[in-house]
């Protein structure tokens, strides 16, 4: 006989699984979940209930209990979606230290599948394999603890954004002119118009300084990334500031109180969940900033092939990480090799600039920008853009620009550093790249 699903009816939770803790004995508990193990010992079943904070144990005592009930029980699999009322009874061995004893279980989904790896399996699938499925994936305790870290890491930085003064806006996401270089963008017909989905919000957060000063955006930004590697997504979380009457410097100072403070607070706030991922967050005071000539010093060392101008390639960036394998900025860039709106210096062949890195893995970059409207048309030629196409942009030069500067950080790769992955798929909900469109 197929078992019987039941209604939620009027049952409502009364605690979460962190609640069912020795405080709580005796009082009577409604929990929902999934179920993520069963152990049959003899006269009693142990029923593991997981949810969004964890796990309880639900202690079920065969003779103790009516035959509805226990029928119930015999039809529970990993995974099977439940509700428990029962009563809280202290135990040390139990997980938070207690467990519930039930006197009404209601089955409310039964799976119809065995997913291809279990939750608390040592090896995986690949990837792809458990992407198929990627809400049952997320269900894997290491994933619930990523995603943990993650909500945390964004709620410390826009709380640190806010507090100092930053202003929170949200701009455009259908654009018409490329910002960040034009081959990785994502045409869409917009009516009868062509535009694109936005590489990153640059002249929008430009413009906003203008009557705001100090603004911030978190919001998705795309690129039509042409190699998959493990680092870029062609759609990432964008973490964008912009500040009037301040230059570089004073962004990089800016950068480096957030990833102190982020530091401190998820590894004070998600102990348990580093634990779950076998990794530490170390505590972060000072980041060193390297001009790009040091760099190319410090490659020479060790025997790299690199000419002033050049990029950093991945290979060049392995050999780095070998010296930094931290936080750093690289700071001072060749002119030419920064987007249009940067700010060449005193000396026009270096501009005021900067990456934050951590080891080999490029995790923000900004730079003071060019606030003459001038200028910023002769950059443009010179990177072989029409100032027609952004004469939108341009227009609000004429009132009154101030010197301003800014950073974009990508999120997504911050939380590789924190959560200490290597995959940035791991670290987003539902990733996209070149080959993957769904879920
Ligand atoms: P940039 O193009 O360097 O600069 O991007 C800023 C940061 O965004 C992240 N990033 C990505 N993350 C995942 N997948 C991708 N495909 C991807 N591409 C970029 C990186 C990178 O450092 N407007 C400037 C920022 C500024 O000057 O304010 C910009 O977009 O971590």
């Amino acid at each position: 006989m197929p078992a019987k699903i039941d209604s939620l009816g009027n049952w409502r939770r009364t605690h979460y699984s962190k609640d069912i803790k020795p405080s709580e004995e005796g009082k009577e508990a409604t929990v929902f979940g999934w179920v993520s193990g069963i152990r049959n010992q003899g006269g009693i079943v142990f029923i593991i209930i997981t949810d969004k904070d964890g796990v309880a144990q639900i202690t079920v005592h065969k003779n103790k209990i009516s035959k509805e009930v226990l029928s119930r029980v015999e039809s529970l699999s990993d995974h099977a979606s439940i509700a428990v009322k029962g009563k809280i009874k202290a135990m040390d061995k139990a997980p938070n230290g207690a467990e519930i004893i039930p006197d009404g279980v209601k089955v409310l989904a039964l799976p119809q599948k065995t997913p291809p790896f279990t939750l608390y399996a040592k090896t995986l699938p690949s990837i792809d394999k458990r992407f198929e499925i990627r809400a049952v994936d997320l269900r894997r305790p290491e994933a619930l603890a990523i995603f943990r870290i993650r909500e945390k890491a964004l709620e410390t930085i826009r709380g640190f954004l806010k507090d100092h003064g930053y202003y929170e806006v949200n701009t455009p996401k259908i654009i018409a002119t490329a910002t960040e270089g034009g081959a990785a963008l994502f045409p869409l017909l917009y009516y009868d118009k062509e535009a694109f989905l936005t590489q990153s919000p640059q002249l929008f957060k430009e413009q906003l300084v203008m009557p705001f000063e100090k603004v911030f955006e978190i919001a998705p930004a795309y690129r039509a990334e042409q190699s998959r590697t493990l680092h870029h997504l062609s759609e990432f979380l964008s973490i964008d500031v912009e500040e009037a009457f301040v230059d570089y410097k004073d962004i990089m100072n800016t950068i480096e109180k957030m990833i102190a403070k982020l530091h401190a607070s998820i590894s004070k706030e998600c102990n348990k969940e580093l634990e779950t991922l076998g990794t530490k967050v170390p505590s972060i005071e000072k980041i060193p900033r390297m001009t790009y000539d040091a760099i190319l010093e410090l490659l020479k060392g060790k025997d790299a092939q690199v000419e002033w101008g050049d990029d950093l390639t991945s290979e060049l960036l392995d050999k780095i990480a070998e010296e930094l394998p931290s936080y750093y900025f690289v700071i001072d860039w060749p002119t030419k090799s920064k987007p249009f709106y940067i700010k060449p210096s005193s000396n026009p062949e270096i501009s005021e600039s900067f990456d934050l890195m951590h080891g080999s893995l490029e995790i923000a970059s900004g730079g003071t920008r060019l606030s003459s409207k001038k200028e910023l048309i002769n950059r443009l030629k010179e990177k072989g853009l029409k100032p027609k196409g952004f004469e939108y942009h341009l227009a609000v030069f004429d009132y009154g620009m101030p010197p301003h500067a800014g950073f974009g950080l990508g999120f997504e790769r911050l939380l590789m550093v924190l959560t200490n992955q290597k995959n940035i798929r791991e670290v987003s909900v539902f990733p996209r790249d070149q080959f993957r469109l769904t879920p």
